[in-house]
């Protein structure tokens, strides 16, 4: 060791006892030129998850589970319920007459129809009936529980911002008493005062920085897709993408996630582009490819419907589409655009 590595050696060896570490054997890292983002891209076929779904539903209870979820792990962070760095992923199966019991926690959830239809969730008393492409919001702190009073199983996706709300060290949960809340308000009560382009003249929205509308039924983005892509211009990148809003304030439907909903017109072929926020995609209907650049160099989904992908922080992603598809996807946008951090680039 030369005279000099070994003086660096000495000084970091005393000072490690006082939880001292020097900044500069370590910048580099700290401050990346551009964000490098220990995620990979990863795809699950939903022929190859819908088995071990199947199973699960063997194996436990929705109310034994709690939650009969099967997490997407990101594989470079097995072990950590994490699909990037800041969001959850998971799919969740309910089978006719089951319910997952009633609880409130600080993370806020979203849910996307998978397969299958007539289970339900219910938030702060009210219950909406579930569709395969419906959106569904669990405003944070909001009292919920599912069940399927249907004659088919249920399968939706999860997302989450558990390891966001857990690196902030902010979770609080509770259990209800009762497994499935007293129902307050009809269904479509929420959709009624809030989902036509009108509000309620008085009174607060109801649940806070989230949305007040619950459930944004597939039917209607999916008529609005279809009506885009008849008589506007497609996006070279996009084809036609639109954002899901909270009425009340024309941003995203909760603070930390951000929801969108896509169609790659047949014969599609995207740009790419990337940016800051990472994605969750859930192949709504059709088939298509995605194509990810990122450090480790190419690499090529191709996609049918159920199923499920994630795009890391800034990698390259460019869509095509053969027959044309329908992508739904959520990120951590949102929190990108509060700090003042978020980036993207449209690469020609
Ligand atoms: C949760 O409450 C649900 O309510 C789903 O369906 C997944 C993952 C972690 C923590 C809470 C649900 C969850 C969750």
């Amino acid at each position: 060791m030369s005279p000099i590595s070994s003086v660096r050696q000495q000084l970091y060896q005393d000072m490690a006892p006082l939880n001292m570490t020097p900044l500069w054997e370590v910048l580099h890292a700290l401050v990346p030129p551009q964000p490098s983002s220990p995620c990979v891209p990863s795809l699950w076929k939903y022929e190859q998850i819908k088995p071990f779904l199947k199973r699960a539903g063997e194996a436990i209870t929705a109310e034994e589970a709690v939650r009969r979820v099967l997490i997407l792990e990101n594989p470079a962070l097995r072990g950590q319920s994490a699909v990037t760095q800041s969001l959850y992923a998971g799919l969740q199966l309910i089978l006719p007459g089951e319910v997952a019991p009633c609880h409130r926690h600080t993370q806020s959830a979203l849910r996307f129809i998978v397969e299958g239809e007539g289970a339900y969730t219910a938030v702060d008393g009210e219950r909406t009936t579930m569709h395969p492409g419906d959106f569904i919001i669990t405003p944070s702190w909001t009292w919920h529980d599912h069940g399927n009073q249907a004659s088919e199983p249920v399968v939706w996706l999860d997302g989450l911002d558990i390891p966001m709300i857990r690196f902030f060290d902010a979770g609080f949960a509770e259990n209800d008493t009762a497994q499935s809340q007293t129902v307050q308000r009809a269904e479509g009560n929420s959709f009624a005062r809030y989902g036509h382009n009108m509000a309620p003249v008085r009174g607060d929205a109801p649940f806070g920085a989230t949305s007040p509308i619950f459930s944004y039924p597939y039917e209607r983005s999916r008529e609005a897709l279809h009506h885009l892509e008849s008589n506007a211009p497609i996006d070279d990148w996009d084809g036609i993408k639109l954002r899901y809003i909270n009425p009340a304030t024309g941003g995203s439907p909760m603070p930390t996630m951000a929801t969108f909903m896509q169609r790659l017109p047949a014969g599609f072929e995207g740009k790419a582009s990337r940016q800051t926020d990472g994605a969750v995609y859930s192949v709504v209907e059709g088939a298509g490819t995605a194509y990810i650049e990122g450090p480790n160099g190419p690499v090529r989904f191709d996609f049918e419907t159920r199923d499920h992908f994630v795009v890391p922080s800034w990698q390259a992603l460019r869509l095509a589409s053969v027959k044309g598809c329908v992508l739904f996807s959520y990120s951590d946008r949102p929190v990108h655009q509060a700090l003042g951090i978020h980036k993207e680039e449209r690469i020609s």
